[in-house]
């Protein structure tokens, strides 16, 4: 019985409609979906910028590593090939916070897992997945080194440079903005 957060990102080809494709994938499960940022890439590989928002979703069926296999499926159907370590791809699923709800309470999940690794352990080091999940979260806590932290602090943290890349494009995944025109 899970919530979870997920991070999309796409700099290969139609990036939009990339990202649209987890939107639809994921269909009724998706209760909140961020606006849509430019970002710089991450992590020091040379590409193209890229298109990331964050996607709240839920479902009573889904366990954690649901949630990254739909995911993963979802990167397959996008022809993602995996050939650098944070480099350039098609579609990008990040589970970048899960929890259970317990007595109605959600209580988020901590593992150490390598396939899932939750929280997503790089999560509170990038803006592009913080900036958004504080637009449909702003409320929202993260666990980093065992401690829970209020996500607007974790971005106060961040150096300057890491949370002035980022723009707020006019770009839409809400499933009523399909049909119209895409971008990539
Ligand atoms: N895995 C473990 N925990 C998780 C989790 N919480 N969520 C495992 C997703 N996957 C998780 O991932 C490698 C393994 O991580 C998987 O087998 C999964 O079981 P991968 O996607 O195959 O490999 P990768 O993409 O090369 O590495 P990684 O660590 O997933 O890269 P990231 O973290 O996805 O970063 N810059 C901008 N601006 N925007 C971006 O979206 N994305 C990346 C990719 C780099 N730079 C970026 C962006
Ligand atoms: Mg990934």
């Amino acid at each position: 019985m899970t919530r979870a957060v997920l991070s999309i990102g796409s700099n290969m080809g139609d990036r939009l409609a990339h990202l649209r494709t987890v939107v639809d994938g994921f269909g009724d499960r998706v209760v909140a979906v961020s606006p849509v940022y430019s970002t710089p890439p991450w992590g020091g590989v040379e590409q193209d910028d890229y298109l990331n928002a964050v996607l709240v979703v839920d479902d009573p069926a889904f366990a954690g590593i649901d949630w990254l296999r739909h995911g993963q499926r979802l990167e397959q159907a996008a022809e993602r090939v995996r050939e650098v370590h944070w480099g350039p791809r098609t579609l990008d699923v990040d589970v970048v916070w899960c929890a259970e709800r317990t007595d109605g309470e959600l209580v988020a999940i901590s593992s150490a897992d390598p396939e899932l690794t939750l929280p997503h352990p790089e999560a509170h080091n990038r803006a592009f997945v913080l900036v958004p999940w504080l637009d449909v979260e702003p409320d929202a806590v993260l666990e980093v080194d065992g401690r829970a932290q209020a996500v607007t602090d974790l971005l106060d943290e961040l150096p300057v440079d890491e949370r002035t890349g980022l723009v707020r494009t006019e770009l839409t995944l809400s499933p009523a903005a399909e049909g119209s025109a895409s971008c990539s």
